[in-house]
């Protein structure tokens, strides 16, 4: 891509290795194919400033390595024309939303990054940080950030802007479209009536469903990048060759040409979406807890395993599948032999620790909807229960400091001294902010738990296979 021809168009908050082997690809590819170069990106690192510093002296450029059968040879992605660390520079990440050339936010900041109240589903206004921006800081949240910037732009009349999370939740649109309007909304009222009838008249929140599985960067794949490039890239990120986006056509300005680069603009992304989650997702989780459970570094080691292969493929066919419409042009059974082949892609090098992490965040929205609706239909959620049982060992058995989860304290803070399958299960199921009254009090689904769990934790591995094969 000719640099000195892109112009910035869009702000991208959150610039892990998911955003540079996602959206910053298949915005360079849209650009490539219809040779509109309106579209450079203003990336906006969150949390850490580390990948601002990284990309920094590489003037924004980076590689990326597919790993698996099928990868296409290492290619250097020049999309991203600025990074700029949010936490040390929050006025430059308003100012830039706010600039007419900006007509689209993208966001891809992990479920964690939303700051969702769990018993609400809307914006937790009693975090910290959501406080503190709406009581004027220069904004940390991402949803303190996309508002302000916002309400700048509507005080400059610099034109209407789409708002695109590209984050595994469900409605995802929808729900920045919510937590927006509620910080608005949680304004004083002399700021927040106008902006709120501006966020109604300028900006729309499409839903979209993305998918592409991107380990973290190693020092070995850096290693492996210099070999390749002559040159160290700091922002190396190897992904799979698999990428798909699924984009609900609901803009209010301008946008890149992305269905050039292979997107796939639908109105029935709700569907991709719970496709992806209660599919992908939930058996990636699932893999991830028995992976760690039984010693299982990777997502492929773990699907390696015939018992979780088994147990994946049963959750999915049997338990998931007939809890989704399945959007047009899906073939459900293909589309789970896809997933588990993409999982036993041996080069990924994708973590069971990685995956693993911020369970308190996914496995509601990944297996409890199933769990649920299993129940609901008076079906038994053997595979999900199982998923959700090794979650409840993973928690059970890590170190508190070591939990890597958002929720850690509340969590560490409900389990019992002496850690059993009779006192973790009921537990764990007492934490709100994951599983609902009526779940926790379901008897056959807290049996199935206890079953589980006690499988795992007294007869490990072979346990396991015995139980899910003879079982
Ligand atoms: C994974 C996802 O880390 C996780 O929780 O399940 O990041 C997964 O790799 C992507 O959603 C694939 O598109």
């Amino acid at each position: 891509m000719p640099r000195d021809k892109l112009q910035p168009g869009i702000v991208h908050l959150g610039l892990g290795a998911f955003a540079r082997a996602h959206t910053a690809v298949m915005t360079e590819n849209a650009m490539l194919a219809s040779g509109d170069s309106d579209w450079g990106i203003t990336g906006v690192t969150q949390r850490s400033d580390t990948v601002a510093r990284q990309l920094a002296p590489q003037d924004g450029l980076f590689t990326v390595t597919e790993r698996g059968s099928g990868a296409a040879p290492l290619r250097i992605v020049s999309s991203i024309v600025e990074a700029i660390s949010g936490r040390d520079n929050p006025r430059a990440v308003t100012d830039h939303i706010a600039a007419p050339s900006t007509s689209v936010v993208t966001l891809t900041v992990t479920e964690k990054g939303y700051r969702i109240d769990p018993h609400t589903g809307t914006l937790n206004i009693n975090d910290d940080q959501v406080r503190a921006d709406l009581a004027g800081q220069a904004p940390q949240t991402s949803i303190g950030q996309i508002t302000r910037g916002l309400q700048a732009r509507a005080r400059t009349d610099a034109g209407p802007l789409t708002v695109v999370s590209c984050d595994n939740l469900p409605g995802n649109g929808e729900l920045t479209a919510r937590l927006v309007h509620a910080f608005a909304a949680a304004l004083p009222s002399a700021e927040a009536d106008p902006l709120v009838s501006w966020l109604d008249a300028n900006v729309t929140f499409p839903n979209t469903m993305v998918d592409r599985m991107v380990p973290a960067t190693t020092a070995g794949d850096l290693d492996a990048v210099e070999r390749v490039l002559g040159l160290r890239d700091e922002a190396a990120v190897v992904a799979e060759p698999f990428l798909q986006w699924v984009i609900e056509d609901n803009f209010a300005a301008r946008r890149p040409r992305w269905e050039d680069a292979g997107a796939l603009f639908s109105s029935d992304v709700a569907a991709w979406e719970a496709a992806k989650l209660r599919l992908l997702n939930a058996s990636h989780s699932m893999l991830a807890y028995l992976g760690l459970a039984t010693g299982k570094q990777t997502i492929s080691d773990a699907v390696r395993e015939d018992a979780f292969l088994t147990a994946c493929a049963g959750m999915m066919a049997r338990e998931a599948l007939p809890t989704i419409s399945l959007p047009q042009g899906l073939d459900g059974e293909a589309y789970c032999a896809q997933v588990l082949s993409r999982f036993a892609n041996p080069a990924l090098g994708h973590t069971t620790a990685k995956v693993g992490s911020d369970g308190s965040q996914k496995i509601g929205l990944r297996l409890l909807t199933t769990v649920r609706r299993n129940l609901d239909a008076g079906s038994e959620p053997r595979w999900a229960a199982l998923a959700v049982a090794a979650w409840m060992h993973h928690v059970a058995s890590t170190p508190a400091a070591d939990l890597n989860d958002p929720l850690a304290a509340e969590l560490q803070a409900a389990l019992p001294a002496t850690r059993t399958a009779a006192t973790v299960v009921p537990a764990l199921l007492g934490c709100r902010s994951i599983f609902d009254g009526g779940l926790a009090a379901h008897r056959g689904f807290s049996d199935l738990l206890t079953h589980w769990y006690r499988i795992i934790d007294t007869h490990g591995l072979d346990g396991l296979r015995n139980e899910i094969n003879h079982g």
